[in-house]
């Protein structure tokens, strides 16, 4: 890209001093926002006897109180909650079971600010409002296709809301009408792309330049493949439901890291055993504050995310610190097909439907598609049965494992003792993708 373009250029190239001025303005505001208007929250900081006059700016973060995704499942459905009601105007959740799921709440202002993250996102990708955006990540209750569409809406752009699934329907509206920017997850461009080469339609003759791909983890070499496949740049975008959805980061033309947006959410590294806070550009695990939020502002959100956090000057022109790839999590979720899955809810299944709590979990990514293998032994008894009464039971705990996960998995039952067992900590998950380099 020769000129250099920003949705909002004063903040996205507003020199660090000024930004880390405007962050401690604005942290100082929300802490007391919180304080006055979350009793949960409250409550941790009376705990740690923090209250809001000791927070005088971004130096004083580290004496808040941290909140996990266990706070956030305690205090389900709306227990962080920190506006009435009928200020709230939207809710979105994490994908996962009901009892596992995240609900966040936006006021109108909450949404615009989001859909503003994602614009930044469509213009450092070269969007304007000639471009047509095909948005292919899932619409509903996940954050993927409300956000970019917001944000495709404000950059102007022609917005496609696909949303996921039926490919032979994305490839006649990609083609019929000129889509320019493609946003989905990075194992579904990759489908996408397999999918037009085998119509014999090649990477000139679509008229995609762009891809906007985030949700999961995905490697230089996945990404190499995607450009190679769609003939496009493909750029990274980051997010988490907690803190609002897609466009807490995203990457610009140097495709070197994600910039977070950093007048919106301030970031810092922790130790993930200690909680002690690591300078910029060591390994750790990502916390957010959001600074703006009104309807579910958290302070200091422990992402689970594990990454490096960078500030030396980029090119681009772009001020806001970024971010690298996640190179995993400091807990057991996995990311399988774009769901969030805890090895802990498949051992529930198994268990509600009365097997053995002796299983592994295989997961691995054939064509560009996660694979779910979940091998579970049978007890003595339970293996006296025939190869028919095998075949059925492996159907239906496959089918009560979709109805928790929402995904579907290859069920293998197993003779007795035929799993390995552990000396130390069962081993339980084996994820044979290599999703970060
Ligand atoms: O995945 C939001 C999103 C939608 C981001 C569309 C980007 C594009 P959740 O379902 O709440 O929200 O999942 C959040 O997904 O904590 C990371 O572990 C992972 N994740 C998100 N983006 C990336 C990425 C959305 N670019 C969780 N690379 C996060 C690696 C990612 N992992």
């Amino acid at each position: 890209m020769s000129e250099k373009r920003y949705y909002q250029p004063e903040i996205e190239t507003m020199p660090t001093e000024q930004i880390k001025a405007l962050q401690s303005e604005k942290l100082i505001k929300q802490v007391k926002h919180v304080y006055d208007n979350v009793p949960y929250y409250r409550g941790l900081m009376d705990k740690k006897g923090v209250k809001p006059e000791d927070i005088h700016g971004i130096e004083d973060l580290y004496k808040l109180p941290f909140l996990t995704k266990d706070d956030l499942r305690d205090q389900y459905p709306d227990g962080l909650v920190a506006v009435p009601k009928s200020e709230c105007v939207r809710i979105q959740s994490t994908s996962g079971t009901t009892g596992r799921r995240v609900v966040a709440f936006y006021t109108q202002k909450d949404i615009d600010l989001w859909e503003e993250c994602c614009a930044r996102a469509i213009v450092a990708v070269g969007g304007t409002n000639e471009d047509v955006c095909q948005v292919a990540y899932g619409y509903g209750l996940f954050t993927g296709g409300p956000g970019l569409n917001g944000g495709s809406h404000k950059v102007g752009c022609l917005t496609l809301p696909m949303s996921s699934g039926n490919t032979d329907r994305q490839i006649q509206f990609m083609t019929d009408l000129g889509a320019t920017i493609l946003c989905c997850t990075p194992s579904y461009a990759a489908y996408l792309g397999e999918s037009l080469k085998e119509k014999g339609i090649s990477p000139e003759q679509n008229t995609l330049k762009a891809g906007i791909f985030g949700a999961e983890p995905w490697t230089e070499e996945m990404r190499r493949d995607i450009e190679k496949l769609l003939g496009i740049k493909a750029y990274d975008i980051y997010g988490l439901t907690e803190i609002s959805g897609p466009g807490v980061s995203f990457e610009c033309e140097e495709q070197n890291g994600m910039h977070i947006n950093e007048d919106h959410f301030l970031a810092e590294t922790i130790d993930p055993d200690t909680g002690e806070v690591l300078p910029e550009g060591s390994k750790g695990e990502l916390v957010f504050t959001c600074l703006d939020k009104e309807a579910f502002p958290l302070l200091r959100y422990r992402t689970r995310d594990i990454c490096v956090l960078k500030r030396d000057k980029c090119s681009c022109g772009r001020t806001h610190v970024r971010m690298c790839k996640p190179m995993g999590r400091s807990d057991d979720m996995l990311i399988i097909r774009g769901v969030n899955v805890f090895p802990s809810q498949i051992e529930t299944v198994l268990l509600n439907e009365g097997y053995s709590p002796n299983y592994k979990i295989e997961v691995d990514r054939v064509n560009n598609t996660d694979t779910l293998d979940v091998y579970v032994e049978l007890t003595e008894g339970q293996f006296s049965d025939t190869v028919k009464a095998i075949t059925s039971a492996e159907k239906s705990l496959a089918n009560a494992i979709k109805t928790m996960l929402g995904i579907n998995p290859a069920v293998h039952l197993v003779p007795p003792k035929s799993i390995a067992r552990s000396e130390g900590k069962a081993v339980r998950v084996t994820d044979k993708r290599k999703l970060h380099d």
